[in-house]
């Protein structure tokens, strides 16, 4: 197993999609834990690359070579997280995505996937979503909660927006606001006025399940 998260790690970091692939395909046919293979392999694999671009040793291209070999994997993991077996019993409606400006998609929609999963309806409006959107949207289905994902520090101040859009429309009592993305933390969540902040998906499912529940 652990042979197999390293070179699941190894596969992102060397932007080989094929094999990230095929490491997927093995991660499910050997039935291992899907969520500690995402974690300790290829995600641990992604957070490499951005620590090794950010350092200067590897350019844009290889960056966008791990996503796309990261994304590659996820795509075949996620159906199977999905229907791991957990109960649907539509715990409430979250409407979720990447605020405007900020094209990262990965960890909200490892997120979408587990919130899914566990019994939260869930509309996922993609990434680049406009302030507007998140709030028609959630305001139009009738939504328990807004999850906002932010990469990018210059994009977080969008999930503040979001939160001062639902006051303007009075919506802010009825639709809870929970913010996530690895520039985002406890505090900045307390300072912008939103229900929480989760560090990754299973806490995201938590707070979830919290802030709607009560
Ligand atoms: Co970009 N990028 N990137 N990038 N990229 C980061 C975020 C960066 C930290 C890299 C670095 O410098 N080390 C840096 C941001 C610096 C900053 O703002 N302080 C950065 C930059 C600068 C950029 C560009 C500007 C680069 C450029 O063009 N010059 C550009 C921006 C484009 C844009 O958005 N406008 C850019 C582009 C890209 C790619 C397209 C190449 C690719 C994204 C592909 C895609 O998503 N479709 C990419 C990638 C892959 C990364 C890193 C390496 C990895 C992100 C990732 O997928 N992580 C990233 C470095 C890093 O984060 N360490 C980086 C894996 C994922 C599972 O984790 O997204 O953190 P994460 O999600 C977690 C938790 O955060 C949490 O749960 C998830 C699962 O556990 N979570 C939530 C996330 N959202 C949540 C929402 C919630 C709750 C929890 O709601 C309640």
């Amino acid at each position: 197993m652990i042979e197999h998260l390293k070179k699941c790690a190894q596969a992102v970091l060397e932007g080989d999609d094929r094999q990230a692939e095929k490491l997927a395909r093995l991660t499910l046919d050997k039935d291992y834990p899907l969520l500690e293979v995402i974690d300790k392999g290829f995600v641990k694999g992604i957070r490499e690359v951005g620590r090794l671009w950010e350092e200067g040793t590897l350019f844009l291209p290889e960056l966008v070579m791990g996503a796309e070999a990261m994304k590659k994997a996820m795509a075949i993991l996620q159906p199977a997280l999905e229907s791991g077996g957990h109960e649907q019993t539509k715990a409430g409606l979250v409407v979720i995505g990447t605020i405007e400006g900020d094209i990262h998609d990965i960890g909200k929609t490892l997120v979408a996937t587990m919130l899914s999963a566990n019994g939260f309806g869930i509309l996922d409006l993609g990434a680049d979503v406009p302030v507007q959107r998140f709030v028609d949207e959630a305001e139009g289905k009738k939504a328990d909660c807004i999850a906002i994902s932010a990469l990018l520090t210059t994009t977080m101040p969008g999930q503040k927006k979001v939160i001062e859009e639902l006051d303007r429309r009075s919506l802010r009592d009825r639709i809870k606001v929970i913010v996530g993305g690895a520039p985002c933390d406890e505090k900045w969540a307390l300072d912008i006025g939103a229900d929480g902040y989760a560090g990754d998906a299973v806490a995201a499912v938590a707070l979830a399940g919290r802030v709607i529940g009560g």
